[in-house]
């Protein structure tokens, strides 16, 4: 197997080295976990992307989450073509970000008023502030392997790209940022009640991932949505589910759609701005009204909704809401895992699966994985020889363990057929 010509990517990362941190403008895309450096993309089409060496990769990053449909989708470039038209940012409000917050509104069940922003991290960060601000209370708990972005109170024991480099909290947040941080183990639902009987009346939000992405595709056990839920509201605890990569993924009215669990707030990004900056946060009206200029807590952003991001994020769930690519997506993926699944086990490899609908990770882990306890024990070096050897076979796979893989509605059978085989090849390399 001769492995992708990578000459002019290297060449051109040395030179971004020398100009960007790490040559990257966000960590996760470092290949940190991996090893070697990253290809430098020229440009994407559907399912594929194109390095600046000229190869074409199936992709299952799509941007880290929001390309479902594929890259360069005919409606969302002819939507942003059309808009750019007109100009690119105004500071003042336009129909499409309303036009935007409707579909939201009309999409995920917790919504009745939504706040763009620009990013995930901008998004939870607000709702945070808003729930302490709504509450009156300083505590908040989140879950080990989780990540909300790199909000300086919610960088404790963080997953994806934090996990990945081995740095699950940060220096450079000062005590006082996580001295009201309380951190618990995921799917462990005894473990939050205990904490709360005696916590319960100082916590202002419990923040989560209903389906975790960020330390790879781990599902919530039977109840623990429920759990999280009813002790929201016993202990009037605000209840915020980070669907930043779950929202408009694993079911267009997002994972409380799919396990019909309403939380109070919840955070969106990636999709709902199609793979231009847009970040959301929205919940209960009596919460929302709460953030300026409606009420005391104050938030803002200069391109807070974007008139091009808008336009593209528009396109991109008004495609979703349309065409409703779900269950065929949930169908490809499963084919795909089992067929993953059943290569590791005839390589002796072993391993676990997780799922939900379009997302998914491949683990080099004997365990089922159903919280941090398990995910820190992955075999990140094999994953390293798996990851180089897809990525020689022409498939693009997140660079890290702790991240989800992503099958677009530009994934063809063929695409499948082809990943399928490179893994076989690759895994069989690898007992
Ligand atoms: P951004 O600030 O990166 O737009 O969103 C932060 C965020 C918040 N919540 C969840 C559940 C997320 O998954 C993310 C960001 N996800 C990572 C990948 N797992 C982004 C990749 C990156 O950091 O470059």
């Amino acid at each position: 197997m001769t492995a992708i010509s990578r000459e002019k990517s290297l060449a051109h990362f040395a030179k971004a080295q020398k100009l960007i941190p790490g040559g990257v403008n966000s960590p996760a895309r470092a290949f940190g976990g991996v090893g070697g450096s990253p290809l430098i993309i020229d440009r994407g089409q559907g399912a594929y992307l194109y390095d600046i060496d000229g190869n074409q990769l199936i992709d299952f990053v799509g941007s880290w989450g929001p390309h479902i449909l594929g890259h360069q989708h005919p409606a969302v470039v002819a939507a942003v073509e059309q808009t750019l038209k007109k100009g690119t940012s105004f500071g003042a409000p336009t129909e499409l970000e309303t036009e935007l917050a409707q579909v939201v509104v009309d999409a995920v069940p917790s919504i009745e008023k939504v706040r763009m922003v620009s990013s995930g991290t901008e998004a939870t960060m607000s709702a945070i502030r808003l729930a302490r601000g709504f509450t009156g209370r300083d505590r908040i708990i989140k879950f080990a392997g989780c990540y909300h972005g790199h909000v300086d109170s919610l960088l404790v024991q963080a997953g994806s790209g934090a996990l990945t480099l081995g740095v699950p909290s940060s220096p450079g947040i000062p005590k006082g940022c996580t001295a009201d941080t309380t951190v618990l183990e995921y799917n462990n639902p005894q473990q939050l009640s205990d904490t709360l009987d005696k916590i319960g009346s100082e916590v202002a939000a419990i923040i989560l991932e209903p389906v975790v992405g960020n330390m790879g595709c781990v599902a919530p056990e039977p109840g623990f949505l429920e759990a999280c839920r009813e002790l929201c509201t016993k202990h009037g605890i605000v209840l915020i589910f980070d669907e930043v990569m779950t929202g408009f993924r694993v079911a267009y009215g997002g994972a409380q759609e799919r396990y019909g669990v309403t939380p109070d707030m919840t955070t969106l990004g990636k999709i709902v701005g199609g793979g231009m900056p847009v970040g959301a946060y929205g919940g209960r009206a009596d919460i929302m009204d709460t953030v300026s200029p409606v009420g005391p807590v104050y938030q803002a952003g200069t391109l807070s909704g974007n008139p091009l991001a808008m336009a593209c994020g528009l396109a991109t769930l008004k495609q979703l809401r349309d065409d409703s690519p779900y269950a065929k997506l949930e169908v490809l993926t499963m084919h795909l895992c089992d067929a993953l699944s059943r290569a590791a086990q005839a390589a002796g490899i072993k391993h676990s699966i997780g799922q939900v609908g379009s997302m998914f990770t491949l683990f080099f882990n004997p365990e089922r994985v159903v919280s941090f306890t398990q995910s820190e024990k992955n075999n990140t070096d094999r994953f390293a020889k798996y990851f180089w050897g897809m990525m020689d076979r022409g498939v693009y796979l997140p660079c890290s363990q702790f991240e989800a893989n992503f099958v677009s509605a530009a994934h063809s059978d063929e695409d499948i057929r082809n990943t399928i085989d490179a893994a076989t090849e690759v895994l069989g390399t690898l007992s």
